[in-house]
């Protein structure tokens, strides 16, 4: 799938920002999109709720430090077992991963927010952009945007090297 010019320029601001402040701009899209995200979504054949959810578990038994760990180190593309197990699923897979992460934060089993968190205002620009997109190319950035976390031992060397 490809994504508008526009999309494309803001995944690029997203990718930009601090591994925390990434983290914390994803939050917030989905407290902004939470109700309209359904797994009945056009495109859910792709999805493997069995395998999201065997990922998903292994993070909800990790200790709340230890879950922020692991998130930070999908973000930044650190080597961990999880970070493999993550970077082997299909993309609409991970996002539902993301998906089940955010909602764990919502019902407590995820470290939740830090209370009165305020973005930076930086991040707030990517946020306040991405909520003027459609729909469908939010999706679409998204993907974008799960699509590379994780670690992959077959790209590694590639992204370290034009990482930066
Ligand atoms: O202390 O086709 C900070 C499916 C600061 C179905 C922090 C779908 C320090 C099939 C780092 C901020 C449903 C899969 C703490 C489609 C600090 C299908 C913590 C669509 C504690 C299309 C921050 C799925 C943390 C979609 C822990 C659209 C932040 C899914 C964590 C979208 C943030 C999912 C998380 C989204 C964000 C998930 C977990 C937007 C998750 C966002």
């Amino acid at each position: 799938m490809t994504t508008s010019n526009v999309a494309n320029d803001l995944l690029q601001a997203f990718q930009g920002l601090e591994v925390d402040q990434q983290l914390a701009v994803f939050w917030f899209v989905y407290t902004e999109m939470g109700d309209s995200i359904t797994p009945a979504a056009p495109g859910a054949s792709t999805v493997s709720p069995e395998i999201a959810e065997g990922l998903f578990n292994q993070i909800k038994d990790l200790s709340h430090e230890e879950q922020l760990d692991l998130q930070r180190a999908l973000v930044s593309n650190k080597d961990t077992e999880l970070s493999r197990e993550y970077a082997a699923l299909g993309d609409t897979t991970k996002l539902l991963v993301w998906y089940l992460l955010a909602q764990g934060m919502d019902n407590g089993t995820i470290i939740p927010m830090p209370a009165g968190y305020e973005l930076p205002s930086d991040s707030q620009q990517v946020l306040e952009q991405i909520k003027q997109l459609a729909f469908d190319e939010q999706i679409a950035l998204f993907r974008d945007i799960v699509s590379p976390m994780g670690f992959d031992s077959t790209t590694a060397a590639v992204k370290s090297t034009s990482a930066q």
